[in-house]
C-alpha cells in the first residue's frame, strides 16, 4: 500500500495532538502492566486512526510488543514518530516495540502509537475498540481502548484534518 502527502498530514495530525488521558483502566499480563488505552475517535470517512496506551515493565527481562491485532480494523502496526532536521516523521517499528526491564513505554501523541489502518466501524468516541496485544515473552492479552474524541481539544488542528480524510 502507498501513501501520499495527504495520508503524512493526516498522521502528523494525528500525532502531535496535545491531550491529557485520564488513567481510566489497567491491564495485567505476567509481570507486564498495561494502562489507560485509548483510541482517537475518527469521522465516518476516515481510513485510519491512531491508539494510545502505556505499558510498564516489572519483570526482570526485556520484552517486546510485537503484533496488535483487531477484528474492528483491516491492520495494526506499531510506529514511531520523531523530529529528524525540523521534520516530523513517523515509520513502523519492524522489530516491535522495545519494553526495558523496570521502565514505563509511553505511546501517546507526538510518539509512539498504534496505527490502526481501515476501521470496519467508524470510531465513535464513547464506545470500544478491542484490541489483541502481542508480546514476544509475556504472550497475549486481550486489551479494550475506548474511543476517545480527542479533537475536541484542538479544533486548530482538525481544521487540517478535514482536507486529508477524503
Ligand atoms: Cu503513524
Amino acid at each position: 500500500m502507498k501513501f501520499g502527502h495527504g495520508f503524512f498530514t493526516l498522521c502528523l495530525w494525528l500525532g502531535v495532538t496535545v491531550f491529557g488521558a485520564a488513567w481510566a483502566h489497567s491491564y495485567k499480563l505476567g509481570m507486564l502492566e498495561i494502562g489507560s488505552p485509548y483510541v482517537r475517535a475518527m469521522p465516518a470517512s476516515a481510513q485510519v486512526s491512531s491508539g494510545y496506551l502505556k505499558i510498564t515493565n516489572k519483570g526482570e527481562e526485556a520484552d517486546r510488543l510485537i503484533e496488535v491485532r483487531s477484528d474492528q480494523a483491516a491492520r495494526i502496526e506499531i510506529h514511531e514518530m520523531r523530529i529528524e532536521e525540523g521534520v516530523m516523521r513517523m515509520r513502523p517499528l519492524s522489530d516491535g516495540l522495545e519494553l526495558p526491564v523496570g521502565e514505563t513505554v509511553t505511546l501517546e501523541p507526538g510518539g509512539y502509537h498504534l496505527m490502526i489502518f481501515e476501521p470496519k466501524e467508524p470510531l465513535i468516541a464513547g464506545e470500544r475498540f478491542q484490541a489483541e496485544l502481542h508480546f514476544a515473552k509475556a504472550g497475549i492479552v486481550e486489551v479494550t481502548f475506548n474511543i476517545e474524541d480527542i479533537s475536541a481539544q484542538s479544533g486548530q488542528a482538525d481544521e487540517s484534518a478535514h482536507h486529508d480524510t477524503h
